[in-house]
C-alpha cells in the first residue's frame, strides 16, 4: 500500500476556480489558523511573473479562494528591486504567536530569500532579503536552537549540485552557521537537486523532513517526494534518509500541465489522530492534497531502505 494517499476529487483548487486572471496556481503553504486550513499559493499571471493568493476551508479540502491577492511584489526598497520578477513558491511556519512566510523573491539578480510575517492572514509585513542568489526552497524550524531561528534551504552554485543546508540567526536577519545537510544521490530519482519541501515537523524521533528531489530525463526533470529525518535538539545531525520516494507523478494532473512530471509540495498540516495533509503542486498548474501516516513517513526515515 501507498504511503502517500491521494485525494480522489484532486485536483483541489484549478486556474478556473480563482477570481482574477492567471495561467496557474500551484506550490501552496499550508497552515491551520483559528481553526480553518489556509493555503497560501503562488498564482502564475499572464505575463508569467508570480504573486501570491489565499484561499481558506473549514474541512482541508475544499477552498474558496479570497478576492485579491495576499502579497505582491513589494514597492518599497530594497524588496522592490529583489521581488521585481515576481515572488514564488511560499512556507508558512508559526514562530509562537506569529506566521513567518519564507518565499522566492525573483529578480535580474537571481533568486532569493525573502521572509515575511502575519498575525492575521490579513495584512503580510516584510521581515527582510535573507541571502545572496541563487537560493530558494527555504523553510524555517518552528522552535529556537539555543535561542538562534533556524532554516533549511537551497542554495545554488553553478556546477556544483544544489543541495540542502541548514543556516542559524539570532534575529532572522543575520544568519551564519551554515552547514550542507543533504546531496543529490548518484544516479537515483533524487540525483541532479534536492530542495526543502515543508517546514521541518517535530516529532518524538526527530525532525521529519520532506524534500523534493529532481531525475533528468531525455524528455526533462521529473519532481518527486522523499523524506529525511534530523536530531530534534542538533538539527545539524541528519538521523536518517529513505532511499525511495515517498510521491511520484502518476495521476493525469501531475502529467500534464505547465510543466509536466512535477508533485512539489510547500505545505503540510498535521491533524490530531497523526495524518498529515500535504498540499502540494500538480505540473505547475493546480493544488492538490494527499495524505500519510506520520509515524509511518518517521518509521521509513528510519528504516533508510526502500
Ligand atoms: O517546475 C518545477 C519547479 O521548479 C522550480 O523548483 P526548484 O528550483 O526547487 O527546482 C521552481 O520554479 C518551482 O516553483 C517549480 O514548481
Amino acid at each position: 500500500m501507498e504511503v502517500v494517499r491521494r485525494y480522489e476529487g484532486n485536483p483541489i483548487l484549478t486556474p478556473e476556480q480563482v477570481p482574477y486572471d492567471c495561467t496557474a496556481v500551484y506550490n501552496p503553504a499550508a497552515v491551520k489558523f483559528d481553526g480553518r486550513y489556509i493555503l497560501l499559493f503562488r498564482v502564475q499571471r499572464k505575463d508569467a511573473r508570480s504573486v501570491l493568493a489565499l484561499a481558506e476551508s473549514e474541512d482541508g479540502i475544499r477552498f474558496t479562494p479570497r478576492e485579491g491577492f495576499a502579497m505582491v511584489p513589494s514597492q518599497e526598497e530594497p524588496f522592490r528591486t529583489y521581488e521585481e520578477y515576481g515572488i514564488e513558491d511560499p512556507r508558512i511556519t508559526r514562530i509562537d504567536d506569529t506566521y513567518f512566510i519564507t518565499y522566492a523573491a525573483y529578480s535580474r539578480f537571481g533568486c532569493l530569500v525573502g521572509i515575511a510575517k502575519t498575525q492575521d492572514f490579513e495584512r503580510f509585513e516584510r521581515v527582510c532579503l535573507a541571502s545572496e542568489p541563487d537560493n530558494r526552497n527555504a523553510v524555517l524550524f518552528p522552535k529556537r536552537f539555543g535561542g538562534l531561528y533556524a532554516r533549511l534551504d537551497r542554495p545554488s552554485y553553478p556546477g556544483k549540485p544544489p543541495s540542502i543546508w541548514i543556516s542559524f540567526s539570532p534575529d532572522l536577519v543575520h544568519w551564519g552557521g551554515s552547514r550542507c545537510l543533504l546531496m543529490p544521490e548518484e544516479y537515483r530519482w533524487d540525483s541532479f537537486k534536492v530542495g526543502p519541501s515543508v517546514p521541518p515537523i517535530e516529532t518524538p524521533e526527530g525532525w521529519l523532513c520532506i524534500y523534493h528531489g529532481v531525475f533528468m530525463t531525455m524528455n526533462g526533470a521529473v519532481y518527486r517526494q522523499g523524506v529525511f529525518m534530523l536530531d530534534l535538539e542538533d538539527p545539524r545531525k541528519v538521523l536518517g534518509r529513505y532511499e525511495g520516494w515517498i510521491m511520484a507523478p502518476k495521476e493525469p494532473y501531475e502529467f500534464i500541465g505547465y510543466v509536466p512530471n512535477v508533485v512539489f509540495c510547500c505545505g503540510a498540516v498535521e491533524e490530531e489522530d497523526g495524518t498529515l495533509k500535504l498540499y502540494y503542486g500538480a505540473a505547475d498548474q493546480c493544488i492538490c492534497l494527499a495524505t500519510a501516516r506520520l509515524e509511518e513517513l518517521v518509521s521509513l526515515c528510519i528504516s533508510g531502505g526502500s
